[in-house]
Protein backbone atom coordinates (compact mmCIF):
# COMPACT_ATOMS: atom_id res chain seq x y z
CA UNK A 1 0.00 0.00 0.00
CA UNK A 2 0.97 3.50 -0.99
CA UNK A 3 2.52 5.46 2.67
CA UNK A 4 -0.38 7.67 3.37
CA UNK A 5 0.09 11.24 4.39
CA UNK A 6 -1.56 11.07 7.52
CA UNK A 7 0.13 11.76 10.85
CA UNK A 8 2.20 14.33 8.96
CA UNK A 9 2.22 18.06 9.20
CA UNK A 10 0.63 20.17 6.99
CA UNK A 11 3.72 21.42 6.36
CA UNK A 12 5.58 18.11 5.50
CA UNK A 13 3.52 17.45 2.80
CA UNK A 14 5.66 16.41 -0.09
CA UNK A 15 7.43 19.15 -2.33
CA UNK A 16 6.71 19.39 -5.86
CA UNK A 17 3.65 17.83 -5.54
CA UNK A 18 1.19 18.51 -8.37
CA UNK A 19 -2.61 18.60 -7.19
CA UNK A 20 -4.77 18.72 -10.15
CA UNK A 21 -8.28 21.32 -8.89
CA UNK A 22 -9.98 21.25 -12.60
CA UNK A 23 -8.55 20.66 -16.15
CA UNK A 24 -6.55 24.14 -16.68
CA UNK A 25 -5.60 24.41 -12.69
CA UNK A 26 -2.91 22.94 -11.07
CA UNK A 27 -1.14 23.48 -7.22
CA UNK A 28 2.27 23.04 -7.91
CA UNK A 29 2.85 22.41 -3.92
CA UNK A 30 6.43 24.17 -2.78
CA UNK A 31 7.13 25.23 -6.10
CA UNK A 32 8.40 28.79 -5.09
CA UNK A 33 9.33 27.78 -1.25
CA UNK A 34 12.86 28.08 -1.84
CA UNK A 35 12.44 31.85 -3.12
CA UNK A 36 10.23 32.68 -0.71
CA UNK A 37 12.56 35.02 1.17
CA UNK A 38 13.97 36.55 -1.86
CA UNK A 39 9.78 37.20 -2.70
CA UNK A 40 9.36 38.83 0.81
CA UNK A 41 12.24 41.26 0.18
CA UNK A 42 11.19 42.19 -3.50
CA UNK A 43 7.44 42.63 -1.76
CA UNK A 44 9.11 45.41 0.83
CA UNK A 45 10.56 47.25 -1.76
CA UNK A 46 7.38 47.48 -3.67
CA UNK A 47 5.20 48.31 -0.88
CA UNK A 48 7.98 51.61 0.10
CA UNK A 49 6.75 52.62 -2.88
CA UNK A 50 3.36 51.46 -3.52
CA UNK A 51 1.69 51.14 0.34
CA UNK A 52 -1.12 48.32 0.38
CA UNK A 53 -4.96 50.09 0.57
CA UNK A 54 -7.99 48.31 1.03
CA UNK A 55 -9.75 49.55 -1.99
CA UNK A 56 -13.54 50.15 -2.39
CA UNK A 57 -15.57 48.15 -4.31
CA UNK A 58 -18.16 49.20 -7.49
CA UNK A 59 -20.65 48.76 -4.69
CA UNK A 60 -19.32 51.14 -2.05
CA UNK A 61 -17.69 48.58 0.17
CA UNK A 62 -14.25 48.03 1.32
CA UNK A 63 -12.61 44.96 0.27
CA UNK A 64 -11.14 43.16 3.88
CA UNK A 65 -7.81 42.30 1.21
CA UNK A 66 -5.37 45.19 0.98
CA UNK A 67 -3.75 45.56 -2.36
CA UNK A 68 -0.96 46.99 -4.43
CA UNK A 69 0.51 46.45 -7.38
CA UNK A 70 4.21 46.04 -9.69
CA UNK A 71 4.53 45.82 -13.53
CA UNK A 72 3.34 48.04 -16.20
CA UNK A 73 -0.27 48.63 -14.85
CA UNK A 74 -1.90 47.26 -11.70
CA UNK A 75 -5.31 46.47 -10.50
CA UNK A 76 -7.85 48.68 -9.10
CA UNK A 77 -10.93 49.46 -8.02
CA UNK A 78 -13.07 52.55 -6.65
CA UNK A 79 -16.78 53.63 -6.88
CA UNK A 80 -16.35 53.71 -11.03
CA UNK A 81 -15.59 50.03 -11.50
CA UNK A 82 -12.87 47.59 -11.90
CA UNK A 83 -9.84 48.28 -14.17
CA UNK A 84 -5.87 48.36 -15.08
CA UNK A 85 -4.20 51.51 -14.98
CA UNK A 86 -0.89 52.32 -15.33
CA UNK A 87 -0.59 54.77 -12.35
CA UNK A 88 -1.17 53.87 -8.74
CA UNK A 89 -4.06 56.25 -8.07
CA UNK A 90 -2.93 56.95 -4.48
CA UNK A 91 0.51 58.31 -5.52
CA UNK A 92 -0.54 59.50 -9.11
CA UNK A 93 2.84 57.95 -10.25
CA UNK A 94 3.48 54.91 -12.72
CA UNK A 95 3.47 51.13 -10.34
CA UNK A 96 6.80 49.97 -9.57
CA UNK A 97 8.51 47.83 -12.57
CA UNK A 98 8.23 43.86 -12.35
CA UNK A 99 11.26 42.32 -10.34
CA UNK A 100 12.87 39.70 -12.96
CA UNK A 101 12.71 37.37 -9.96
CA UNK A 102 9.17 37.54 -9.59
CA UNK A 103 8.58 37.62 -13.24
CA UNK A 104 10.61 34.48 -14.33
CA UNK A 105 9.49 32.58 -11.28
CA UNK A 106 5.84 33.12 -13.18
CA UNK A 107 6.95 32.04 -16.41
CA UNK A 108 8.60 28.84 -14.77
CA UNK A 109 5.44 28.37 -12.87
CA UNK A 110 3.35 28.57 -16.02
CA UNK A 111 5.10 26.47 -17.91
CA UNK A 112 5.27 23.63 -15.25
CA UNK A 113 1.44 24.06 -15.18
CA UNK A 114 1.24 23.57 -18.88
CA UNK A 115 1.19 27.20 -20.10
CA UNK A 116 4.45 27.84 -22.33
CA UNK A 117 5.80 31.29 -22.91
CA UNK A 118 4.25 33.14 -20.43
CA UNK A 119 5.25 36.79 -19.61
CA UNK A 120 3.25 38.67 -17.25
CA UNK A 121 2.85 42.33 -17.35
CA UNK A 122 1.11 42.98 -14.00
CA UNK A 123 1.33 41.05 -10.63
CA UNK A 124 -1.47 42.12 -7.97
CA UNK A 125 -0.50 41.72 -4.20
CA UNK A 126 -3.02 40.55 -2.03
CA UNK A 127 -2.32 40.84 1.97
CA UNK A 128 -4.52 39.20 3.99
CA UNK A 129 -4.61 39.55 7.96
CA UNK A 130 -6.57 37.47 10.25
CA UNK A 131 -10.32 37.37 9.36
CA UNK A 132 -9.55 38.81 6.04
CA UNK A 133 -11.13 36.48 3.00
CA UNK A 134 -11.57 37.39 -0.47
CA UNK A 135 -15.20 36.48 -1.61
CA UNK A 136 -16.00 34.07 -4.80
CA UNK A 137 -15.06 36.31 -8.03
CA UNK A 138 -14.03 35.52 -11.31
CA UNK A 139 -10.93 36.85 -13.22
CA UNK A 140 -12.19 38.96 -16.18
CA UNK A 141 -10.30 42.30 -16.26
CA UNK A 142 -8.21 40.95 -18.45
CA UNK A 143 -7.94 41.55 -22.44
CA UNK A 144 -6.75 38.09 -23.55
CA UNK A 145 -8.21 34.71 -21.65
CA UNK A 146 -6.21 32.32 -23.42
CA UNK A 147 -3.23 33.66 -21.08
CA UNK A 148 -3.06 31.88 -17.88
CA UNK A 149 -2.81 33.00 -14.31
CA UNK A 150 0.06 32.38 -11.76
CA UNK A 151 -0.42 32.84 -8.31
CA UNK A 152 1.86 32.54 -5.49
CA UNK A 153 1.24 31.68 -1.61
CA UNK A 154 3.25 33.27 1.08
CA UNK A 155 2.82 33.39 5.17
CA UNK A 156 0.40 32.38 6.86
CA UNK A 157 -1.42 29.28 5.23
CA UNK A 158 -5.11 29.35 4.00
CA UNK A 159 -8.22 27.98 2.37
CA UNK A 160 -8.14 28.36 -1.15
CA UNK A 161 -11.55 28.11 -2.71
CA UNK A 162 -12.08 26.69 -5.99
CA UNK A 163 -15.18 26.41 -7.73
CA UNK A 164 -17.13 26.03 -11.54
CA UNK A 165 -17.22 27.94 -14.23
CA UNK A 166 -20.90 29.14 -12.35
CA UNK A 167 -21.17 30.90 -8.69
CA UNK A 168 -23.61 28.03 -7.69
CA UNK A 169 -21.21 25.48 -7.84
CA UNK A 170 -20.09 24.87 -4.85
CA UNK A 171 -16.30 25.23 -4.27
CA UNK A 172 -13.82 23.05 -3.54
CA UNK A 173 -11.91 23.77 -0.10
CA UNK A 174 -7.69 23.53 -0.53
CA UNK A 175 -5.11 24.47 2.00
CA UNK A 176 -1.95 27.01 0.25
CA UNK A 177 1.14 27.14 2.49
CA UNK A 178 3.74 29.36 1.86
CA UNK A 179 5.79 28.84 -1.32
CA UNK A 180 2.76 26.85 -3.01
CA UNK A 181 1.76 28.12 -6.65
CA UNK A 182 -1.43 27.72 -8.35
CA UNK A 183 -1.25 28.10 -12.38
CA UNK A 184 -5.02 28.09 -14.16
CA UNK A 185 -5.85 28.83 -17.84
CA UNK A 186 -7.39 27.18 -20.57
CA UNK A 187 -10.98 25.40 -19.37
CA UNK A 188 -10.50 27.04 -15.98
CA UNK A 189 -9.43 30.55 -16.43
CA UNK A 190 -13.22 32.03 -15.85
CA UNK A 191 -13.76 29.81 -12.69
CA UNK A 192 -14.64 31.17 -9.91
CA UNK A 193 -12.73 31.48 -6.58
CA UNK A 194 -11.71 32.82 -3.38
CA UNK A 195 -10.59 33.26 -0.07
CA UNK A 196 -12.19 31.66 3.23
CA UNK A 197 -11.19 33.96 6.19
CA UNK A 198 -7.88 34.22 7.07
CA UNK A 199 -6.53 32.10 10.88
CA UNK A 200 -4.71 33.96 12.95
CA UNK A 201 -1.13 32.82 13.05
CA UNK A 202 2.38 33.82 13.08
CA UNK A 203 4.82 33.37 9.84
CA UNK A 204 8.73 33.70 11.02
CA UNK A 205 8.76 36.16 7.36
CA UNK A 206 5.93 38.01 7.11
CA UNK A 207 4.15 37.82 10.78
CA UNK A 208 0.31 37.50 11.11
CA UNK A 209 -0.70 37.77 7.24
CA UNK A 210 -0.74 36.01 4.15
CA UNK A 211 0.67 37.74 0.93
CA UNK A 212 -0.68 36.48 -2.25
CA UNK A 213 1.23 37.12 -5.80
CA UNK A 214 -1.28 37.02 -8.85
CA UNK A 215 0.29 37.20 -12.10
CA UNK A 216 -1.72 38.20 -15.32
CA UNK A 217 -0.81 39.70 -18.87
CA UNK A 218 -3.95 42.09 -18.67
CA UNK A 219 -2.97 44.11 -21.65
C1 LIG B 1 -5.54 34.84 -3.37
N1 LIG B 1 -6.29 34.77 -5.59
O1 LIG B 1 -5.12 33.69 -3.45
C2 LIG B 1 -6.51 35.37 -4.35
N2 LIG B 1 -7.28 34.66 -8.99
O2 LIG B 1 -5.20 35.61 -2.48
C3 LIG B 1 -7.04 34.98 -6.66
O3 LIG B 1 -8.01 35.70 -6.65
C4 LIG B 1 -6.69 34.27 -7.88
O4 LIG B 1 -5.15 32.84 -6.77
C5 LIG B 1 -7.04 34.01 -10.13
C6 LIG B 1 -6.15 32.97 -10.19
C7 LIG B 1 -5.51 32.57 -9.07
C8 LIG B 1 -5.77 33.22 -7.87
FE1 LIG C 1 -8.92 36.00 -8.52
Amino acid sequence: MMPSNQGLFPSEAPLGERVELSQGAVLLRGFAASEVPALVEAVDEIQALAPFRRMITPGGHRMSVAMTNCGEAGWVTDRTGYRYDSRDPETGRPWPPMPDLLKKLAGRAAAAGGFSRFVPDVCLINRYNPGTRLSLHQDRDEHDYQQPIVSVSIGLPAVFLFGGGERTERPRRIRVESGDVAVWGGPARLNFHGVAPLRDGFDPLVGNCRINLTFRKAL
